[in-house]
């Protein structure tokens, strides 16, 4: 069955649910709480724990629908051989990745920080992608998981929205998904960094992809347009 998003910009969103997966990037302690990796650089976290409830209410809905959910984390190796000093000496951050913070080291797997926020914990069937860059596709399996699970088109939430968000987003379109990003779900410690990042995704007819409100792919959700 078809379910069609009307208010979707730059227009109409068309999909169904057995072929669409939720992307939920990186909503982990490390970029929202205060002590982690986006705080080591200079960031005021705090502001991108307020899309966690509306997060939490598509995750929700969607799994209560039967929806394909996948989750990222943004992290590296204990060792860090997976980060390369091209990544680690980025900024002049007070604690760098590997270094030991309030929780645990920066951005390294296992550690506190790592985990994902409890509000949106994984459950069991739903996939973890453990990613070492800024993109979900790069040195993953993630394109080979949608791939056999037959999913096309790709909701995208979670942080940061100029970075890890469109980055994999961009990755996606790529390889011939067929992306949206859900507007109140998505969050940067830069407000204008994600405005721009929503104009630019949509514009050109959608060049990367569509963009709607969470409530607006909800009630999509819960109607259809067609039965095949
Ligand atoms: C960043 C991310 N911002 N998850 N990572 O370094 O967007």
């Amino acid at each position: 069955m078809t379910h069609i998003v009307s208010a979707a910009l730059p227009s109409a969103f068309e999909f169904e649910l057995s072929r669409t997966a939720l992307v939920i990037i990186d909503m982990q302690r490390d970029f929202v709480e205060p002590g982690g990796f986006g705080a080591s650089l200079g960031n005021d976290v705090t502001p991108l724990q307020a899309i966690i409830p509306a997060l939490q209410t598509f995750l929700q809905a969607w799994r209560h629908q039967g929806g394909c959910v996948v989750h990222t984390r943004e992290g590296h190796l204990p060792d860090m051989s997976d980060c390369p000093d091209a990544k680690r000496l980025r900024g002049q951050p007070d604690l760098r990745i590997g270094d030991i913070g309030p929780m645990g080291r920066i951005l390294i797997q296992g550690e506190a920080g790592h985990a994902i926020v409890p509000e949106l914990t994984p459950i069991d069937g739903e996939i973890i992608i453990d990613k070492p860059g800024k993109g979900a596709f790069y040195a993953t399996a993630l394109d080979d998981f949608l791939q056999a699970q037959g999913i096309t088109h790709l909701l995208f939430t979670g942080v940061t929205t100029e970075v890890c968000v469109q980055t994999t987003m961009r990755e996606a379109n790529d390889r011939g998904y067929v992306c949206l990003l859900v507007e109140d779900a998505t969050d940067s410690y830069f407000p204008h960094f994600k405005q721009a990042t929503l104009e630019m995704v949509r514009a050109q007819g959608a060049i990367v992809g569509w963009t709607a409100a969470s409530t607006e792919v909800l009630s999509a959700l819960h109607s259809y347009a067609s039965q095949d």
